[in-house]
């Protein structure tokens, strides 16, 4: 019995000192500050760079939406492989693939049993196929996750707008979150409400997107359905991650993971989060490789490129968002090949850039650390653990840490990490190298959270300074890297001003580049760009290639064409000359109509000229995106007295994606005036904006 309770006592003993073993040498861990990630989320926020597909029956109309009477038999992807979607993603180091299973126009990419509307009625396979499952097949294959993209939007439903829907649109959550596996997140569109076809009655029904689907209720099914999910919804209520009001590749500088449970959410905030919010709402950066999300051959040549895609990748998870870059998928059932180049050529710069990490090898300094516990002190930046972290005393919000290089070396990039499972705590932070004897600042920047990436001109040096400067609460940094990556070698940008001068821009701002004006290809050592062209104002052909000063290369030479200087352009009906501003060729300055019933510009061309079309290009800045102009008419005129109506119409998506306007005449016109008129803005209370107005010509 002694024994026996001695035993007992060592024993329990023992437990208690297994029990203590994780936290000896752990005394006092910092304790979470505000909200902080679900497990789900922190699952999600890791994944980093995943891969949406848009495919519907608009794939076959060239439409951005569909309206919901498309034709199923139109629909036949007869080279559909999904494992080439899943082998470009995979490729290009994506960790996952959201499929448009159901877009607005309300036809279903899997056999729903509670709808026509599907697969079922399509001559693809027969009617027998069902593409969601093969890209649940494929993404298992590939070691990729899966997830699903239902418009609560459904253009082709006879009871869209009544409490019937609901019923349908969560059949069909549940026949997609139970018979395709493991689905790691599901997309609620923001889009909902508007015309459609609506089973015939052709009509325009409008829902309250914020009580309609029952968000609660639905969220309940998603999460009993599938536990480890995550919940995008830009529409009515408050799900796990948000968009970042924009679909042009960004999220705000400082992007706190932060929002209110309830409560408007005006852009603003989606750009930036909430310092102070109260619940964890991550920004999810989604855009399309291409301008449009559907597939459209016009827009072959708009592929973006690797400069672009670049920026994105930095705009993104460089700013502590994920990133959802979209492919739309071809008639034919595949990604085109300019697609894959490009992300190819994405993954192959990322992957060479982040090659070699310069802190492995470095000593560090700190000004202090937690408890003096070397549990917590500064080589936990460079430990290459994601569960470790450099930590400071409760109270203390400013540090430093600097980074003793093995030798003076040349660097451009700093990534930083905050231990977010803790909260999200970081405010300003300053990176600096030390040259010439002093310390010289790199960047003074506010929010880090789960990853942030800065890119600065290349500096040599053997030392980097990292200071706190502000915290919520003490910092906690889990991860430090530093790299050199080579020049994006690029062809430069060309653009030319409405006075005529032309001006280049190379993808990295460290590039020299080289030019020539008749039609020759420029090389190292021929014309050098050191300021703007000065160009006659008839037709212009400019040729332009970067060059890398410390590695000898140079990019593939980039070429543009200007037919007619706008110089000589006159807008006759409008005094402020600001107006001026739609003809400068600066795609960051924007006219703006006195009011907002009054936009109608006059252009006096100079002279008569043969037009094709024209061009429009909506303000370049999310906070202008109400005066963004959704429908149009031109007007062509021989004395500016005579106008005949040369077209009207739409542009589709244009708020979401506001890029260039190439709008064809159906004949061309001869004239030398034109009169542009809006006739409608995305938000109706704005006044409508131009970025820029031209024309195509022969
Ligand atoms: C938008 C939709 O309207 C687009 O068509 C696309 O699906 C994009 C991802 O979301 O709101």
């Amino acid at each position: 019995m002694r024994k026996c309770t001695c035993f007992n006592l060592l024993s329990i003993l023992l437990m208690n000192v297994c029990l203590l073993a994780p936290t000896i040498g752990q005394i006092n861990p910092p304790q979470p500050v505000g909200p902080i990630p679900t497990v789900n989320q922190m699952r999600w926020q890791e994944m980093e760079f995943y891969a949406f597909v848009h495919l519907s029956v608009n794939t076959y109309t060239d439409m951005a939406w569909g309206y919901g009477d498309e034709d199923p038999s139109m629909f036949n992807p007869q080279d559909l492989d999904c494992r080439q979607w899943a082998k470009v993603c995979k490729d290009a180091g994506m960790k996952g693939i959201i499929i448009t299973a159901k877009h607005h126009s309300g036809f279903c990419l899997w056999p729903s049993k509670y709808t026509d509307y599907s697969v079922k009625n399509a001559p693809w396979k027969n009617g027998k196929g069902d593409i969601v499952r093969e890209l649940a097949d494929a993404c298992k294959e590939y070691g990729l996750k899966f997830g699903v993209y239902l418009s609560p939007w459904d253009r082709n439903h006879a009871e869209y707008g009544k409490p019937a829907y609901i019923t349908y649109f969560r059949n069909q959550l549940t026949e997609l979150l139970t018979n395709y596996g493991d689905v790691f997140e599901v997309w609620f569109d923001g889009a909902n409400g508007g015309t459609g076809y609506y089973g015939g009655a052709n009509e325009n029904r409008k829902i309250d997107r914020t009580t309609y689907y029952d968000w609660e209720n639905t969220y309940k099914l998603v999460r009993q359905l599938q536990p480890e999910i995550v919940i995008w919804n830009d529409g009515g209520d408050r799900a796990d991650l948000r968009w970042v009001g924009t679909e042009s590749g960004y999220v705000g500088e400082t992007n706190w993971s932060l929002l209110n449970a309830t409560g408007d959410v005006p852009e603003d905030m989606l750009r930036h989060g909430l310092e102070n919010g109260d619940s964890w709402v991550p920004g999810e950066v989604n855009t399309s490789i291409r301008p449009e999300w559907f597939y459209h051959a016009k827009e072959d040549a708009k592929v973006k490129k690797l400069p672009q895609l670049m920026d994105i990748y930095h705009h993104s998870i460089g700013r502590n968002g994920t990133l959802l870059l979209n492919f739309p998928i071809m008639p034919n059932g595949l990604i085109h090949e300019y697609d894959i180049q490009s992300i190819n050529e994405l993954a192959g710069a990322l992957k060479v850039a982040f090659a070699k990490n310069l802190t492995k090898k470095a000593k560090v300094s700190t000004s202090g650390f937690r408890s003096n516990q070397s549990n917590f002190d500064g080589m936990k930046t460079i430990d290459g653990e994601k569960n470790t972290y450099w930590a400071q005393d409760d109270g203390v919000t400013s540090a430093s840490l600097t980074l003793q290089l093995t030798k003076k070396q040349p660097f451009n990039r700093f990534l930083v990490q905050e231990f977010i499972q803790l909260g999200q705590r970081v405010k300003a932070f300053t990176v600096e190298a030390w040259v010439d004897g002093k310390w010289k600042l790199l960047a003074k920047e506010t929010t880090i959270g789960y990853k942030r990436i800065l890119r600065f001109p290349t500096v040599s040096s053997s030392k980097i300074r990292f200071s706190i400067l502000d915290a919520k609460a003490c910092p906690l940094i889990s991860n430090i890297e530093v790299y050199n990556a080579p020049q994006i070698l690029a062809p430069p940008q060309i653009r030319r001003t409405r006075s005529g001068d032309v001006i280049l821009k190379a993808a990295d701002p460290e590039s020299e580049i080289y030019y020539t004006l008749d039609g020759s290809q420029p090389k190292k050592g021929g014309l050098k760009y050191k300021v703007p062209i000065q160009t006659s104002n008839g037709k212009v052909k400019v040729k332009a290639l970067a060059y890398d000063g410390q590695t000898g290369k140079v990019s593939a030479a980039g070429e543009d064409q200007f037919d007619i200087s706008k110089s000589k352009w006159e807008i006759l009906n409008i005094a402020d000359t600001m107006a001026y501003q739609m003809l400068d060729g600066d795609f960051n300055t924007a006219w703006q109509a006195p009011n907002k019933s009054t936009f109608e510009v006059i252009i006096d061309l100079n002279k008569m000229i043969d037009l094709l079309g024209f061009k429009y290009l909506p303000p370049q800045h999310w906070w202008e995106e109400g005066n963004i102009i959704t429908e149009y008419q031109i007007y062509s005129s021989n004395d500016g007295i005579n106008w005949g109506l040369t077209k009207e119409g739409e542009f589709a998506n244009i708020k979401n994606n506001p890029v260039w306007q190439n709008i064809l005449f159906e004949n061309p016109a001869h004239a030398k005036y034109l009169k542009f008129v809006s006739l409608k803005t995305v938000n109706v209370e704005s006044r409508a904006a131009c970025a820029e107005f031209d024309v195509i010509t022969k």
